[in-house]
């Protein structure tokens, strides 16, 4: 398991030298920020990013992610245009030699919250996440009112790209992903990159979008869209973890039978009911989660890939991006390196 932690560029107010000072950790995770969607990312832009990186005595071990254009998921004409720019970014990458490559096919918005500071007992804030209350929220002015992470949208486009996706169901969602990957996967195969699609966050339709990688047969469906090795999943426990009738070291004993698992967000949510949950520190006593366990079947089943922390709590009186403050991701990765190490040692 390869400790890593997510940077967001030189935009970031958490310096890479902090990262270089967490115990165990010199895998980065990151992504150009500022190129239009849709477009492809060039060597030379991708090539300074990881320079960056380096300089700082890391290493560029994922990108996370090259969002896919809407026209890709909704299947219009110009996808084609659009997949030879993706497939040229994944060459970029190649090139450079940085080999797993995160991205979603969330139909509109990526990860979704209903509230960015909800309070522990301990006085810490996590993102929280109510299905009734995103049916209150009014997409008629666009994004702007959203807690969360999406694109922003204006009004017109958001409801320009809502409409167009009423006649994109689940199954039309599945054939866009299918000839997406048909294209990428044989690319990627050749560049020495290996794609890791992330779970829906929730694993749930919302705003009445379809939502398809959410639990084990969608995963299972997945890596037999396109039989290749460079066709895998970013195992997220937080994201498939909001379903309890998801078992997750099942579905990593089962996926990691065959070798798709390619990179693992661990971290820990609380369910407090249907279709809602908040996040919580890492520990297996504070959620939902067992990550013992699911560090312990990812050891079986010969996890070797860049393992991260994932959303932490606001907590130290840190400010910062919702989920992406330094300390309590910290916390968590110290964590996990420890449930690794114990794992690791008890078998000798
Ligand atoms: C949230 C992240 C997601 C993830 C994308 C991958 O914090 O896990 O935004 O980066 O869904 O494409």
């Amino acid at each position: 398991m390869i400790p890593t932690f997510r940077w967001f560029g030189p935009e970031d107010p958490i310096p890479l030298a902090h990262i270089r000072q967490i115990p165990g950790v010199r895998g980065v995770v990151s992504a150009l920020y500022d190129v239009p969607v849709g477009d492809s990312w060039s060597r030379e832009r991708l090539g300074t990013l990881k320079a960056r990186i380096e300089d700082a005595g890391l290493r560029f071990a994922v990108v996370e992610s090259i969002p896919v254009h809407e026209d890709i998921k909704l299947g219009r004409p110009t996808r084609d245009r659009m997949i030879d720019n993706y497939c040229a970014s994944v060459r970029a990458m190649g090139e450079l030699g940085v080999p797993i490559l995160c991205y979603n096919f969330m139909p509109v918005f990526d990860w979704t919250r209903t509230d960015l500071a909800w309070r522990l007992p301990d006085g810490s804030t996590a993102l929280a996440y109510d299905d009734r209350a995103v049916a209150s929220i009014d997409l008629s002015r666009g994004t702007a009112e959203l807690p969360g992470w999406a694109a922003r949208y204006g009004a017109a486009e958001l409801g320009a790209l809502l409409a167009a996706y009423r006649e994109v169901d689940a199954e039309r969602l599945w054939d866009n992903l299918a000839h997406f990957l048909e294209r990428v996967v044989p690319v990627a195969l050749e560049a020495g990159v290996r794609l890791a699609i992330h779970p829906d966050d929730p694993p749930w339709p919302i705003f009445g979008l379809p939502r398809i990688i959410t639990d084990a047969t969608a995963l299972a469906r997945l890596v037999a869209l396109v039989d290749s090795p460079a066709n895998g999943v970013t195992f997220c426990t937080g994201s498939l973890g909001a379903r309890p009738e998801n078992d997750l070291p099942g579905m990593i004993r089962s996926l990691g039978a065959t070798g798709r698992i390619h990179f693992a967000h661990c971290r820990n949510i609380r369910v407090t009911g249907e279709r809602r949950f908040h996040e919580t520190a890492h520990p297996s006593a504070c959620g939902s989660v067992d990550l013992l366990d699911v560090l312990r079947a990812l050891r079986d089943v010969g996890f070797a890939g860049p393992m991260r922390p994932d959303h932490g709590r606001m907590i130290w009186g840190e400010q910062g991006r919702p989920g992406y403050g330094l300390y309590d991701r910290a916390l968590g990765v110290m964590y996990l390196q420890g449930l690794w190490e114990a794992i690791v040692r008890s078998e000798t």
